[in-house]
């Protein structure tokens, strides 16, 4: 069965991709000055950011990222074909892909010059997005009607943990760690050549004007949508059902407003805001 989870820290990860070894292996990652480290909840932007940096190393080239999965060339720290990654591979830069919270993470980045990219996104579009995803992805438990998946978010009970956690667990560290840059979904979407501009100087690769354009263009929604090597259709049909829906879906902001009714939005506020009280990050909900 590929909905088995493996429980790790009291977290559950797909058991598809996830063994007690591969997590815990990842926790005591050594990480090199020169990695760059991607970390986000899952539905917050991953694949975006992964394609940026992709285009950001090839100067805005896109023969890598439309000839090599994601997966492989920004593979994911805990899952379990991580390290043969880079057995095979040439590369002097490493990007690594996590969806890990700090509490776990933490200790192995701490003394490391790895640059962070922290990828987040306003949690009702993330929610909603990740209840899509569930209905495609055969490794994830039977997503229920809505209103009961955003119990199970709200709990911290789905894949992953809880997404309080994670968001304030990683932007609690800016100001503390240096080399970590929070970039959200809803800067990427409201000014990608801003947010492309922001990524290329945070990872000292200066880009000509020319470059950054040809990055913004192939990392649009509908380049992304059409590139095999980041929308999953090369995922085999019992593992992601393409018949039922895309994982490149809909990628925009507000989307939430076509799930929440006005009584789960206000229920949602109210835990939102009593999880939040102690952050002061701002969230563009639209
Ligand atoms: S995962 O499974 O955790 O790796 O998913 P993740 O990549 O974090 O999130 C998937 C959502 O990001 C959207 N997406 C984009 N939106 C706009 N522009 C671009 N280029 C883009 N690339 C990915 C994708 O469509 C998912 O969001 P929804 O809301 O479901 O469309």
């Amino acid at each position: 069965r590929l909905d088995v989870a493996e429980t790790f820290h009291g977290i559950l990860f797909p058991g598809h991709l996830h063994t007690q070894d591969s997590l815990q292996l990842a926790l005591k990652f050594p990480f090199q000055d020169t990695d760059i480290v991607i970390v986000s909840f899952p539905k917050s932007g991953t694949t975006w950011m992964q394609e940026i940096v992709t285009l950001i190393s090839s100067r805005g080239d896109p023969h890598v990222s439309q000839s090599v999965p994601n997966w492989a060339r920004a593979p994911w720290l805990e899952q379990i074909y991580f390290s043969a990654v880079w057995e095979t591979s040439k590369t002097t830069t490493r990007v690594i892909t996590t969806h890990l919270p700090h509490h776990l993470l933490g200790p192995a980045l701490q003394g490391s010059k790895a640059k962070v990219i922290y990828v987040s996104r306003n949690p009702k579009d993330m929610v909603v997005s990740f209840y899509h995803f569930h209905k495609i992805a055969n490794f994830f438990p039977e997503a229920g009607t809505f209103p009961e998946f955003l119990n199970r978010f709200l709990e911290g009970k789905l894949h992953y943990g809880s997404w309080f956690d994670h968001i304030k667990g990683w932007t609690g560290q800016i100001g503390t760690m240096n080399n970590l840059l929070h970039v959200t979904y809803e800067d990427m979407s409201l000014n990608l050549h801003a947010a492309m501009k922001r990524v290329s100087a945070y990872l000292q690769r200066p880009l000509l004007e020319d470059e950054v354009n040809n990055c913004v263009k192939h990392c649009s929604f509908n380049s992304m949508k059409d590139n095999k090597m980041v929308n999953y259709t090369l995922i085999d049909q019992e593992i992601i059902n393409h018949g039922k829906g895309f994982f490149m879906r809909n990628g925009k902001i507000g989307d939430w407003k076509n799930m929440f009714t006005d009584e789960l939005n206000q229920y949602f506020q109210s835990i939102f805001e009593s999880k939040m009280k102690d952050c002061t990050l701002e969230f563009v909900w639209e």
